[in-house]
């Protein structure tokens, strides 16, 4: 019976990297229904918020499409559009920390060097992937990449974000402390992925191999993006009709 399914999708049943793409392409396509639908029911200083939210997740919906035909066509992974998709997304979630920290104070340079520094992350990601991903120098890659990420890990645990949250009322504290693991933990995912499916390893050496990058990728994708968006919305409905100024 499942077999079937999957026939029909075209998926063949061994196929689970297809498949992830598959789930990954209606739940994005679900959440960002959702999230759409949800901006006339919160207060309005939330609605861009949760705008945003809805545009993450449909980028992802359309993208997560095209992977999974890329995917089923060549067998291959769909490095291209994985960092199309992630280079105009992971940008959207550095405004979504300036959006909910601005009535504290945020200045358009904070967006900017968050964004800075996911650019050069996903740059040098994609260097080592496209580029030297069956090279062992692909891990020279994955940490100039990795030191990327902790400066942003960096700015929302104890840099400007953490700052300009304490600030913000009890609220947007404690949707940006939620975020901040979203950062440290979810986003932690995707350097597995990036050991796994690349020659370099973790400094050269083999771990985590037998793990399939596009899969670990997924599992990401779909806890950051909709669960970013999810703890958006929470903040949204806590602070729902309240006078006081986020
Ligand atoms: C919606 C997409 C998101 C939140 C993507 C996030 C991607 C990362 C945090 C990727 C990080 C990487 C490293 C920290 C090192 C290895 C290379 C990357 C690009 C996989």
């Amino acid at each position: 019976m499942f077999k079937t399914f999957l026939q029909v999708l075209a998926i063949l049943p061994t196929n689970y990297v297809a498949f992830t793409f598959f789930v990954g392409t209606m739940a994005m396509m679900a959440a960002c229904v959702f999230f759409f639908f949800e901006m006339s029911n919160v207060d309005k200083k939330w609605r861009t918020s949760i705008l945003v939210s809805g545009l993450i997740t449909f980028i992802a919906a359309v993208h997560y499409y095209y992977m999974r035909g890329y995917n089923l066509e060549t067998g291959e992974s769909p490095i291209f559009f994985r960092y199309v998709d992630w280079i105009l997304t992971v940008p959207l979630m550095c405004v979504e920390f300036y959006l909910i920290t601005k009535k504290a104070g945020a200045k358009i340079a904070l967006l900017w060097q968050l964004i800075f520094a996911s650019v050069v992350m996903l740059v040098t990601g994609y260097i080592g992937e496209a580029v030297y991903g069956k090279e062992t120098q692909s891990w020279i890659w994955g940490l100039i990449s990795g030191i990327a990420y902790f400066y942003i890990v960096y700015l929302v645990w104890f840099g400007e974000v953490a700052n300009l949250a304490r600030n913000a009322g009890p609220a947007v504290q404690k949707a940006v402390k939620t975020l901040g693991w979203f950062v440290l933990v979810g986003w932690a995912i995707y350097p597995i992925g990036y050991i796994a499916g690349t020659e370099g390893g973790l400094f050269g050496m083999k771990v985590f191999q037998g793990l399939s990058m596009d899969i670990v990728y997924n599992i990401g994708d779909a806890i950051n993006k909709i669960g970013f968006g999810l703890v958006i919305y929470a903040l949204a409905q806590s602070d729902k009709g309240s006078t006081q100024s986020a």
